[in-house]
């Protein structure tokens, strides 16, 4: 028994299917999604792939990514819908949750606060990506990994590692990366695109937000910890000439401090409402703090949609760290 056999059975019982990922999408979300959109195509179903947000510019040179849909008025039925890299069904845009009928959900999913909102939940928080859970359902299927598939999966791998710098960097991330560079997956190809390929507007908002930097001691006693704050605008946005997604990884600068434990980015999403990203090195848990505002996340990443001024934002997560840190 693989547990990868409940989702492959659902093939056996269709012909057209729905792949899905998660809203404001990563390297993960669409290396996943396309992936497995390739694999389904590649075994004779029709296969739809639909991201609510449009696919990042650096992402958009990933096979199949000319074939996402950002609407599903009039699509369907389905006789199924994957989704992959998401923990929570809203999660998926309001196209999504609005659509009647996706059929059965067969939930693939790596975060550990995933709430199994499928009919089927394989849901394993030791994957360092859900490329890799794809991965691993192409040779439960018996789909052959082809280029196309192999440079979805691989980026999905590399960018939810961090470029294999993270905790989660497993000998089956490099096992299986490995594998997908064997299969067609050139590393210095994909780098360049992805890593090397920056508009220069992205340096000047990084430049504003980075004159934001505020580290602070957060805790008492043994329980301290150095936090580091930068915050972007919709103003320094609309300075820079950037859309919103040339913000991420900025909360990476701040996390990369000496002595720093948490780096947190807030971004301003609308007139008193603010995204708060969350990146934690060493021992606090900070999908525990996306959490205390409705949001998640893994151990080192995670995040939330709250709502105040910036400077009460500020004192919420100092204050909901503070939380975390007296009970680690
Ligand atoms: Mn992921």
């Amino acid at each position: 028994m693989n547990r990868f056999d409940p989702a492959v059975a659902e093939l056996i019982k269709g012909r057209k299917y729905l792949v899905v990922s998660h809203v404001s999408p990563e390297g993960d979300a669409v290396g996943s999604l396309l992936g497995m959109t390739l694999a389904l195509r590649s075994l004779g179903y029709e296969a739809t792939a639909y991201l609510e947000d449009p696919v990042p510019d650096v992402f958009k040179f990933l096979p199949g990514a000319d074939t996402v849909v950002h609407s599903l008025d009039g699509a369907g039925p389905f006789d199924a819908t994957f989704a992959v890299d998401c923990g929570q069904k809203e999660r998926l845009g309001k196209g999504f949750v609005n659509l009647k009928n996706p059929g059965r959900i067969i939930n693939i999913d790596h975060h550990a606060t995933n709430d199994a909102f499928g009919d089927v939940n394989v849901i394993v928080p030791d994957a360092s990506a859900a490329g890799e859970l794809v991965y691993d359902f192409c040779v439960a299927a018996g789909v052959k990994i082809d280029r196309g598939i192999a440079v979805n999966l691989y980026v999905a791998i590399h960018t939810d590692t961090g470029s294999f710098r993270y905790s989660s960097s497993t000998p089956s991330a490099f096992e299986k990366a490995g594998a997908l560079v064997r299969l067609g997956a050139d590393p210095w190809e994909i780098s360049r695109r992805v890593y090397e390929n920056y508009p220069a507007k992205k340096y000047k908002l990084l430049g504003m937000v980075l004159s934001t930097l505020e580290v602070a001691e957060v805790g008492s006693g043994s329980a301290v910890a150095s936090v580091a704050i930068i915050n972007v605008t919709r103003e320094m946005f609309r300075r820079a000439g950037a859309e919103k997604d040339l913000a991420d990884g900025f909360v990476n600068y701040a996390r990369a401090i000496e002595g720093v434990s948490v780096g947190v980015l807030l971004r301003e999403a609308g007139d008193f409402e603010y995204k708060v990203s969350l990146r934690a090195k060493g021992d606090i848990d900070v999908a525990e703090v996306a959490q205390v505002f409705g949001g998640g996340g893994h151990r080192n990443a995670a995040g939330f949609m709250t709502k105040g001024s910036l400077e009460e934002v500020k004192a919420k997560v100092i204050e909901a760290l503070k939380g975390t840190l007296s009970k680690a």
